[in-house]
């Protein structure tokens, strides 16, 4: 189990990290915001509590690229000023990220199904090495509808590369409708387990559940895939749940009331 404190970190690490993006899509008056929110939890976990230092993380879905930018923010990897330019002529910290402008940011994604092949690769190299390094790859749902996904999962399954950790940001919603609408994935837990994976479905939120996953993950036999459940605009109270909150940016009364809710939500606790 997590002890309190270990918990406690967590949740104001989250809470400043979803902080440091509303700032940032508010300021750009970008959309993306619900994408971003829906695996904050996911890369705040991975960051902070697995990940060691030789390990990689690949943001498959880019569109959240803003989520990534704030962990490495609060790693101190990227400083305010380049927060500042987010979105702005001649930044590195575009709408999607960028292959090696950025330390720990290695491959551009947000074209959609190439952040696992790209974990698979560096999978095989790290496992041909013999290396302890582990690759966290984190995708989205509707990933799941690209070929390619399924291709390195073929791949990650049949060179048994237990070193990559798939984490499925299933928040059941893309940009213009629902994932079970637009190509149906149900039952996903069976389709991945009958691919090889170590299927693990999680609330993608709850960061005692990640941590059991860490725990199983250590002595898994098999590569292991994290089906998230995971609400896409988390907190964001007007869209939570619902296809707005992908290519809408805040209004102003919805971002003020939200930077409240997260500043009493860690007064609260702290
Ligand atoms: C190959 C490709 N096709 C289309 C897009 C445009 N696009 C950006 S986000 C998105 C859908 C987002 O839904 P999902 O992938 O489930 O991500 P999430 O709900 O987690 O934001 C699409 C179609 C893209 N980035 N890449």
């Amino acid at each position: 189990m997590l002890s309190l404190e270990e918990k406690k970190y967590l949740i104001l690490k989250s809470l400043s990290i979803k902080k440091r993006f509303i700032n940032m899509y508010f300021k750009a008056n970008a959309g993306h915001i619900g994408s971003a929110l829906s695996c904050a939890d996911i890369l705040t976990f991975v960051y902070f509590n697995w990940m060691q230092k030789t390990d990689e993380l690949i943001l498959s879905k880019g569109h959240a690229a803003a989520a990534l930018y704030s962990v490495l923010a609060e790693a101190d990897i990227l400083s305010p000023k380049d927060i500042d330019s987010f979105y702005k002529n001649d930044t590195y910290l575009s709408a999607h990220p960028p292959a090696n402008k950025i330390d720990k940011i290695r491959f551009a994604t947000g074209s959609l199904g190439h952040g696992l092949s790209l974990a698979a690769g560096l999978g095989l190299a790290a496992k041909l090495k013999n290396s302890s390094k582990t690759i966290m790859c984190v995708t989205s749902d509707g990933e799941l509808n690209e070929g390619s996904t399924w291709e390195a999962a073929l791949f990650i399954s049949h060179h048994q590369l237990k070193n990559v950790c798939w984490f499925i940001d299933r928040n059941e919603l893309q940009g213009f409708g629902r994932t079970e609408d637009v190509m149906k994935l149900n039952p996903l837990d069976k389709k991945l387990e009958s691919f090889g994976f170590d299927v693990h479905i999680i609330d993608g939120h709850d960061f005692e559940a990640f941590y059991t996953i860490k725990q199983k993950q250590k002595d898994a036999n098999k590569p292991i895939a994290v089906i998230c459940n995971t609400v896409k605009g988390n907190g964001w109270m007007q869209k939570q749940n619902q296809l707005s909150s992908h290519y809408l940016p805040f209004n102003e009364t919805e971002y003020k009331e939200f930077l409240d809710a997260i500043d009493n939500e860690i007064k609260a606790i702290s």
